[in-house]
């Protein structure tokens, strides 16, 4: 049993039946020219989280942990996006538009790739998703009862959209969450500041948050 030093108290958890998701750490969000971008957001503080989300992976692989990349992304005939998800916002550029890197936020085009630094590895489960949270339309949670998963680590982006929503379905779902705090980021840091607070507010009413350090000074 790995005992982390988190708030609001200690999480404990069982690697044999631990995941590490990584939400959307995908070039959409992360590069210019993106969704990210064309939604009005400066991605730099995106962009800065790349080395310690990769250094988590790299505990999480060390340590043998089930490891989850999530994309969101659509098809390319938008046949799973819909219409009231393609008119949200007010972006220079809308889901399905042809972009810099290609269609934003289609499947198979280069913005919807992982970033070359966090590439998921063979084995590690790459889940498309086409909404915020990563059960829906996804089979996820059948996946993960399947493997006998029952606690989540989450990071990626952004905090208090998909990273947020995703745990908080994890909870309803019957799946514990702890959120590594450096290693999710949001556009706006007020957000981020906000949904720390939120998790670990009413005794973690959906999760807990901790840092990479703590996280991997519970594996020594
Ligand atoms: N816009 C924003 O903050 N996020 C998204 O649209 N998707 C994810 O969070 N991945």
């Amino acid at each position: 049993m790995i005992q982390v030093d988190a708030r609001p108290g200690a999480y404990r958890f069982e690697p044999a039946t631990t995941a590490l998701v990584v939400i959307d750490m995908q070039r959409d969000f992360l590069d210019p020219g993106g969704f990210g971008a064309a939604l009005g957001n400066d991605v730099a503080p995106l962009r800065a989280i790349v080395p310690v989300v990769a250094d988590l992976l790299a505990l999480a692989r060390h340590q043998s942990l089930t490891v989850i990349h999530t994309r969101e992304s659509h098809a390319p005939d938008l046949s799973d996006c819909p219409p009231a998800k393609h008119q949200q916002g007010k972006p220079g550029l809308r889901i399905g538009d042809p972009g810099p890197m290609g269609r934003i936020l289609i499947r198979g085009e280069p913005g919807n790739q992982i970033v070359p630094e966090l590439a998921p590895l063979d084995g590690e489960w790459v889940i498309d998703k086409p909404g915020k949270g990563m059960f829906y339309a996804t089979g996820l949670d059948r996946r993960l009862r399947d493997a006998g998963i029952e606690t989540l680590l989450f990071a990626g982006v952004t905090t208090e959209v998909c990273v947020q929503t995703s745990m908080r379905e994890a909870c309803d779902r019957g799946f514990r969450g702890l959120l590594i705090e450096d290693a999710t980021e949001s556009y706006f840091p007020d957000f981020k500041r906000a949904t720390l607070e939120m998790v670990v507010a009413q005794g973690g009413i959906v999760g807990q948050v901790a840092g990479l350090a703590a996280l991997r000074a519970a594996f020594r």
